[in-house]
């Protein structure tokens, strides 16, 4: 089985990414044969700075490994290196609908929180390359949060299409989404899901957050009414406390939410902090490490994109070939 997911490096990853996906992608490993993309032409899509691009990118490099990726066991590569992706995307264009793209959620949030700046044709073709970037692989499985379930049904829908309409060339993938986890909410609004470009600093547990600063955060998420601690719609906030200690027990919330009946939410706050910080204090130690030798996280993802590169050419052979394009490569 092969398995393909992508990251963006946007340097600050947090609680939620590191849960519903970077959690997933150290279990792949022992799954199947792993490709893991850190994805610098997806940043570019909303405003940024090409220098913290750069500096960003060794950050997610240095957390993906502290994480417990394993260059050895996993190819770990930068988007940008390997210029198939975007040949791709541009190609899957033609089978790709105007009206799905308008369609998808995280178009319309992002685009909406664009305010002034520029709402670029890269952010609503965002989607396609990131079809280009699985598909390219021939992957089976892809692992990913939640929030990604439309993406990856639109990734399916355009390799369906490319099938037909150009015969069999391309793997339909599966998502592959944690039943515990798969959407960590923010905080302070646990009505919206933990977010990099949420507004609210609070609201949002930093994988690079230092202990101190974690357990702050978790003693001032917002709670709800009443005092019991139940698994309950209308108790979104405590609902989020118990998913996040779920996940990282790797229990249920509905287990934890017995374990802590008849405690008060203080009780819990605690309980879910000191958890946290267990998980990620090595995580961080690990980083701070790694983060030193830009070299060694440079020939990582060099070596990760000559690995990367071997299968995304002879994809785009046959896809070439498929669609009646070009000089017949070899
Ligand atoms: N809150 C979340 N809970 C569980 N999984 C999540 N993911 C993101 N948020 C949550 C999963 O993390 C992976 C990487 O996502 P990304 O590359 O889109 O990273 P990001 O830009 O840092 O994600 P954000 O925070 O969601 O960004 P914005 O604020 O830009 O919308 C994906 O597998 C995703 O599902």
């Amino acid at each position: 089985m092969r398995i393909f997911s992508g990251i963006q490096p946007t340097g600050r990853k947090h609680l939620g990414n590191y849960i519903g996906a970077i959690q997933t992608w150290v279990d792949g490993q022992a799954l199947g044969e792993a490709l893991y993309c850190i994805v610098d032409l997806h940043a570019t899509t909303v405003a940024y700075e090409p220098a913290d691009l750069r500096r960003y990118l060794y950050d997610t490099t240095a957390i993906l490994l502290a994480a417990g990726l394993d260059p050895e066991r996993c190819t770990l590569f930068r988007q940008s290196d390997v210029a198939e992706h975007s040949e791709l995307c541009w190609l899957l264009c033609s089978v790709t609908a105007h009206g799905e793209l308008n369609r998808m959620h995280q178009f319309k949030d992002k685009s909406a929180k664009q305010k002034d700046a520029l709402v670029s044709a890269g952010l609503f073709l965002y989607p396609v390359l990131q079809a280009a970037d699985i598909l390219l692989y021939k992957a089976d499985e892809v692992p990913v949060g939640d929030d990604q379930r439309q993406h990856i049904e639109l990734a399916r829908n355009i390799a369906e299409r490319f099938n037909e309409r150009f015969g069999p060339t391309l793997v339909v993938p599966r998502h592959r989404i944690p039943q515990v986890g798969a959407r960590i909410m923010d905080l302070q609004s646990p009505d919206q899901k933990m977010s990099t470009t949420n507004p609210v600093e609070t609201g949002t547990i930093y994988v690079l957050d230092e202990p101190k600063a974690i357990i702050k955060k978790i003693k001032s998420a917002v709670t709800d009414s009443g005092s019991e601690i139940a698994l309950a719609e209308d108790k979104p906030g405590i609902s989020n406390l118990l998913e996040i200690m779920a996940a990282i027990q790797k229990k249920t919330a509905a287990q934890l939410a017995q374990e802590f009946s008849g405690q008060r939410y203080g009780d819990l706050k605690v309980a879910v902090a000191d958890t946290v910080v267990n998980y990620l204090t090595p995580v961080r130690e690990r980083y701070l490490e790694l983060r030193k030798d830009e070299q060694r996280l440079e020939s990582v993802l060099q070596k990760g994109a000559s690995k990367a590169r071997v299968i995304a050419r002879q994809t785009m052979t046959e896809v070439w070939r498929a669609m009646g394009l070009g000089t017949v490569r070899s």
